[in-house]
């Protein structure tokens, strides 16, 4: 964004008043660049497709993006698919239409991607993959991958419930909140807690649905758990909204969240984080969405033709109910 100072005195000259109709003149026309041609003002031009506004890690996700964007200098065409895949490919196209010089999306789901990414290639447009992967067999049609290991957290989850379980006869009831259908994260949590689990007979996972990681999926299925299982010891959502969602039900069905029930949740978002250093949580695993300014620099780097690796990894660790309270006043999200 270009800041304009305007003469405060009343009194200016008509030389000046000219000028000042002129600039702004410029400053509209220069405005327009984001409907039109991308490339204006010498400035990368960044097609971002975002998934949605679906949880508190979406929405910190977006606002790191936006930010490192604005940061770094690079013009930002953001869409928001609202958790659609078709609306995602329809602005990939739009942003080939438009020539912008990278395009970088968090797919929705894994698969079904070959067609749209094929057609950024053959137009020449580097495509980056931020947060989730694609299951596409030809590696060539993106750049990169920036974001995390979702089995590793899966892992960690459950690595955690078999150290707490340790020694516990008879079953332990396990619910799973899985998050949208199809979803790298979902496929690959619920990989992840499975093997991790699976070196302990006795923890069963009695039911696994879908919540399409929101807080009011995660409210409405986990009512129907509560409901269609008398006893459930714990609950594993794939992410925190829709375990805080789950909490209003569990509640509702007069059991106490983090003593009746064992959370474990994946995310640590601060309303997460919140719930877990009030003891209602038992355990996350954190999932960063900061991917903004790595994703500027490989857009800078993509855009000017540098090897980058292809595949990047997020640094994340786990927290108990005591790291989160001591980690909650730094929280940045
Ligand atoms: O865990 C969830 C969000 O893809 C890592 O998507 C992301 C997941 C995140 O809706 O809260």
């Amino acid at each position: 964004m270009r800041k304009m100072r305007m003469p405060s005195r009343p009194w200016r000259s008509a030389a000046t008043a000219l000028a000042t109709v002129l600039l702004v003149g410029s400053v509209a026309a220069c405005g327009n660049s984001d409907t039109g041609d991308a490339g204006n003002d010498g400035k990368i031009v960044l097609g971002f497709s975002q998934v949605g506004a679906e949880s508190g890690w979406r929405t910190a996700n977006t606002t790191s993006i936006k930010e490192s964007a604005a940061a770094a200098g690079i013009e930002l065409k953001f869409d928001d698919a609202q958790q659609k895949q078709e609306n995602q490919i329809k602005a990939i196209r739009n942003f080939i239409q438009q020539k912008v010089d990278v395009i970088a999306f968090s797919p929705v789901v894994e698969s079904g991607w070959d067609t749209v990414l094929k057609e950024a290639k053959d137009a020449g447009i580097p495509v980056i993959l931020t947060d989730r992967s694609v299951d596409s067999a030809d590696k060539s049609l993106y750049k990169t991958f920036i974001g995390s290991d979702f089995v590793k957290e899966g892992r960690l989850a459950g690595e955690w419930l078999v150290e707490q379980k340790k020694g516990t006869s008879g079953p332990v009831n396990i619910v799973e909140l899985q998050g949208t259908t199809g979803s790298a994260p979902a496929n690959d949590r619920k990989k992840g807690f499975a093997e991790a689990i699976a070196v302990n007979p006795s923890l069963k996972t009695i039911a696994s649905q879908s919540g399409d990681f929101t807080r009011a999926g995660g409210k409405q299925v986990m009512e129907q758990f509560l409901k269609a299982n008398p006893k459930i010891d714990v609950l594993f959502a794939h992410n925190d909204d829709m375990g805080l969602g789950a909490l209003e039900a569990i509640t509702a069905a007069g059991k106490v969240p983090g003593k009746d029930i064992t959370i474990i949740t994946i995310d640590a978002v601060k309303d997460g984080m919140q719930a877990l250093a009030d003891g209602k949580f038992n355990f996350i695993a954190e999932c960063s969405p900061l991917l903004g300014p790595q994703l500027m620099d490989l857009a800078k780097k993509a855009h000017d033709g540098e090897q980058v690796e292809p595949r990047i990894e997020t640094e994340e660790t786990t927290f108990t109910q005591d790291q989160a309270k001591a980690a909650l006043p730094n929280r940045k999200y």
